[in-house]
């Protein structure tokens, strides 16, 4: 199998701007890279469209750089400030329209399946909160309730970023945004309960705090999807445009609501998918 994903046609070569060209050459495909050795590969561009100390574009690095076959692995998109960047990585991507990632996947995780036979093409469902957990929640859920082989991670900056700031289900109680002066009225949705409850085999609630832990955790999503059925991470991704903090401090926000208890980290394995791991980690043949 080729590992040249992505190549740029024939006579736009001179005029694609060289971070580009080097995200075609310098991509992590094919070399077995991981969190390790990020920064001696390039997985997105520098010139991304997202703002700086944007939460999204961090956890995106470091999913991209967690990917346990990037050159097999086709991820499926949705609108929010998430999607900005897609046109960005060397990987293949499809957008959906706002929800509809989860259907979009299943459709194409099953013709993976027909169309290749003999090898293992990973399909995986990214998009915001509003995306996930409340415009596209019933195709989500009804992608795990049959139970579909791929992953689903949600980047939870806890609002409607694209759009201005309005407040989405998981906007923490008392949360006050732009579109939400006087703070929301409900607690936020518990979807990593939700997903458990719905299918998922694996389910986790985590910040980018510790990127090899998110290192770790991407890849058994992945692992287990291919084998077991579907599952489900959602990342906390600080917005400092719609919540009004510094750049600089996102990192430090993401510890700090781990440690508050405001985000807390959770990880459930369904029995089989225990082994699962357990047998993958030992590095044995499943
Ligand atoms: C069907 C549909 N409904 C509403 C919109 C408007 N819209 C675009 S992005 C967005 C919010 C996205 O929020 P989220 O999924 O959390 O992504 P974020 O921008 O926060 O990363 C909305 C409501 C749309 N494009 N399509
Ligand atoms: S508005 Fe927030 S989520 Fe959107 S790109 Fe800017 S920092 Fe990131
Ligand atoms: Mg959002």
């Amino acid at each position: 199998m080729s590992v040249k994903i992505v190549k740029i046609s024939p006579g736009f070569e001179e005029i694609m701007p060289k971070d580009y060209k080097d995200l075609v050459s310098n991509g992590p495909y094919g070399k077995g890279f991981g969190i390790k050795e990020l920064g001696t590969f390039k997985e997105l561009i520098e010139e991304h469209p997202l703002c700086a100390g944007c939460g999204l574009a961090l956890s995106k690095r470091l999913i991209l750089a967690s990917l346990p076959s990037p050159e097999n692995t086709i991820i499926v998109g949705t609108t929010g400030c998430s999607s900005l960047s897609f046109s960005q990585v060397a990987l293949h991507n499809i957008h959906s329209i706002f929800g509809n990632q989860n259907a979009v996947a299943t459709g194409l995780k099953r013709a993976l399946e027909i169309r290749f036979p003999d090898v293992i093409k990973d399909v995986v469902a990214i998009g915001g909160d509003g995306a996930i957990g409340d415009i596209g929640l019933g195709m989500v859920m009804h992608s795990w309730f049959r139970g579909e082989k791929f992953a689903t991670i949600m980047l939870d900056n806890e609002s409607y970023a694209n759009t201005g700031g309005q407040e989405s289900g998981m906007s923490q109680q008392g949360a006050v945004l732009n579109m939400a002066p006087t703070g929301k009225k409900y607690n936020k949705l518990p979807m990593a309960e939700i997903a458990r409850d719905a299918g998922c085999v694996y389910s986790v609630s985590v910040t980018f705090a510790k990127p090899k832990r998110l290192e770790k955790i991407i890849r058994r999503a992945v692992l287990i999807a291919r084998q077991l059925g579907p599952t489900y991470i959602q990342i906390y991704c600080p917005c400092p445009t719609n919540y009004k903090h510094k750049p600089s401090e996102s990192l430090e926000r993401a510890r700090d609501a781990e440690k508050s208890g405001a985000y807390p980290v959770k990880e459930y394995m369904s029995p089989e998918a225990e082994e699962l791991i357990k047998k993958l980690e030992e590095g044995k043949k499943c």
